[in-house]
């Protein structure tokens, strides 16, 4: 088989970027590893930025999106029991952020590609990536059971964090800068409707908790916990006390936290990781490939959706033009807002952790910076400008 554009990984960044070549008539072909039932139901991120929104609607991807997506003007921020509320609208000049989860725009894209885009094959595993600095790279992949070859012209790596498009690139040509955080999420889904109508995070002694919505009827709650937790050891009833220590709740009528059966639980570690550079000869890499930011600052389906934005018209200028110069760029143009992402998803992962080794000093360090945001409005600005998020192609 020969395509155009061989696509690894049918996650967000896969399927958006096969979306968008469709729609400007470049062929791809989309290899999956797990099957579709799987990859539309894992429990990602929540929150879209604007430009995320904008662009899934450009793509043909909003209907179910403007029904059933919820915007969020601002959110509320907890700490030494007091509420403060963060305008991002007011601050940001009518920035807001969307409520939309992962698993629905999966679900959509998929929906479109079947419908009307080239193949996506779903239990399609790649195992290697051949020939990426030469004019005719090739996919090398396992699919019912049978090892074939898919020859491209471009190869884009948009396998995920585990992924083996990255190991494709020569050892001595990349480098990995790379954090991991003294703590984790212990991330539930519950049947019981949201705390609030706003996303709430919260600091405390005892650690971080945010309260996150999927429907009216089902909550989304993570509360920081050590490195190595085991799920076993939170049964339901000590989440809920613990997400009624940390929210502190009960000084507040006009919020609740109302109990309910949890029906998933996962423990995710706070990484953050850049592999540079994002391009090695015809092989691209792009969304989790690349970078992972920790999930405090809701970045990373962000970070994924900018990057295929930028390579999807980069090849096709070079499909209509015949030049490569969007392509050759294409590395320092994600990476210049990868490292922003990267600095704003650390400081507030910062700013609302409890860090386990921290002293008393930095503890109160971290107050004092709380007390800032919610008093400066210079700060504040600052704050809400990275959280709602950039324009998605630089102006430059
Ligand atoms: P994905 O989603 O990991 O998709 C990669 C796909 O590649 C497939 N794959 C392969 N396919 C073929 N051959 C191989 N050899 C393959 N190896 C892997 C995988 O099966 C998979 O389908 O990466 P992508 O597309 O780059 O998307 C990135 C996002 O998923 C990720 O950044 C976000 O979920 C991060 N994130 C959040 N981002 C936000 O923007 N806003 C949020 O509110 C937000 N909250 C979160 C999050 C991530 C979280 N976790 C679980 C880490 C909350 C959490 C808890
Ligand atoms: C989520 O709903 O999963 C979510 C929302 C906001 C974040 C992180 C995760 O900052």
């Amino acid at each position: 088989m020969h395509t155009t554009v061989g696509i690894i990984g049918g996650g967000p960044a896969g399927l958006l970027l096969a979306r968008l070549l469709h729609r400007a008539g470049v062929d791809s072909v989309v290899l999956e590893r797990r099957d579709r039932a799987h990859v539309e139901h894992r429990q990602r991120a929540g929150l879209l930025e604007q430009a995320t929104a904008d662009v899934l609607r450009a793509a043909g991807a909003g209907a179910r999106l403007d029904r059933e997506g919820k915007v969020h003007q601002g959110f509320e921020l907890r700490f030494a029991r007091r509420s403060h509320r963060i305008d991002l609208a007011a601050l940001t000049g009518g920035r807001t952020a969307t409520m939309y989860a992962q698993t629905e725009v999966v679900k959509d894209l998929i929906t479109l590609q079947l419908a009307e885009g080239g193949p996506l094959l779903f239990g399609a595993e790649a195992r290697a990536v051949d020939g990426a600095d030469t004019g005719r790279p090739a996919v090398r992949y396992l699919h019912q059971g049978r090892e074939r070859t898919l020859t491209c012209d471009y190869v884009v790596g948009c396998d995920g964090s585990h992924g083996v498009a990255r190991g494709a690139v020569p050892e001595r040509l990349r480098t990995t800068y790379q954090q991991t955080h003294p703590y984790s999420w212990l991330g539930i889904l519950a049947d019981a409707p949201p705390v609030y109508e706003e996303l709430v995070y919260a600091h405390s002694e005892r650690g971080f908790a945010l309260a996150s919505m999927r429907s009216p009827v089902v909550s989304r709650l993570y509360l920081q916990v050590p490195n190595g937790t085991d799920p076993a050891d939170w049964p339901d009833e000590r989440i809920w006390d613990e997400l009624d220590a940390r929210l502190a709740l009960d000084a507040d009528p006009g919020r609740r936290l109302t109990r309910g059966p949890v029906t998933a639980t996962t423990v995710v570690p706070m990484r953050s990781q850049v592999t540079e550079p994002m391009r090695y000869g015809r092989l691209f890499l792009a969304g989790d490939a690349a970078h992972i930011v920790p999930p405090t600052g809701a970045k990373g389906l962000n970070l994924a959706v900018a990057d295929v934005v930028v390579l999807a018209r980069a090849l096709v200028h070079r499909h209509t033009t015949g030049s490569p110069e969007l392509l050759e760029a294409y590395s320092d143009t994600c990476l210049r807002r990868v490292w922003r992402a990267e600095h704003f998803s650390h400081a507030m992962t910062r700013l609302l952790h409890t860090d386990p080794h921290g002293t008393p000093f930095e503890a109160r360090l971290q107050l004092a910076q709380l007390e800032r945001l919610v008093t400066s409005p210079h700060a504040a600005a600052e704050f809400a400008d990275n959280y709602t998020g950039a324009p998605l192609v630089p102006a430059s």
